[in-house]
């Protein structure tokens, strides 16, 4: 299964590369788009309907300010989505965190920091290990990486 990374604007890539740069290093397939639920509804309804049937297992949605993107997503499909609020100039990214936040019950997105596109990346890499022992066992070496860099740093 692979990981569809979604953003409500090219604006928001620069952030948003992080999810990308960390799928490819445990070797996660995943596919990207330009997507806004406001600007572009139609393509929203059409990526949401269609995700699970095209091999996709989490979606990853940043977007900013008022940020519908994976609100929308998680009402269009039953798949795990995953919000990154982005940081914006108005309101510092605190609009577009408590935008993704507060969800219906009934229609859960699991929401990272702002800008935490790593972090959203590697729980979408958790969910895919719950059916991938291989995936797992990077996510353990991950582990053991970051445990021994702060075990051997000497100051
Ligand atoms: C949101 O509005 C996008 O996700 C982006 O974070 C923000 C600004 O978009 P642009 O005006 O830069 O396209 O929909």
């Amino acid at each position: 299964m692979k990981v569809g990374i979604i953003m409500g604007s090219v604006s928001d890539y620069e952030v948003m590369s992080g999810a990308e740069q960390m799928l490819s290093a445990f070797g996660v397939e995943f596919e990207k788009r330009v997507i806004s639920a406001h600007r572009t509804p139609d393509l929203m309804t059409e990526y949401g309907r269609s995700a699970r049937e095209r091999g996709i297992g989490v979606i990853i949605a940043g977007a900013g300010g008022a940020a519908h993107l994976a609100g929308v997503a998680a009402a269009l499909t039953t798949l795990p989505v995953i919000a990154v609020p982005m940081q914006t100039k108005s309101l510092g990214g605190l609009d577009s965190l408590l935008s993704m936040v507060q969800m219906p019950t009934g229609i859960p997105v699991a929401t990272v920091a702002i800008g935490g596109a790593k972090n959203a990346a590697i729980l979408a890499v958790e969910i895919l290990a719950l059916q991938d022992d291989s995936l797992r066992e990077k996510l353990e070496k991950y582990r053991k990486e970051q445990a021994d860099k702060i075990i051997n740093t000497i100051i």
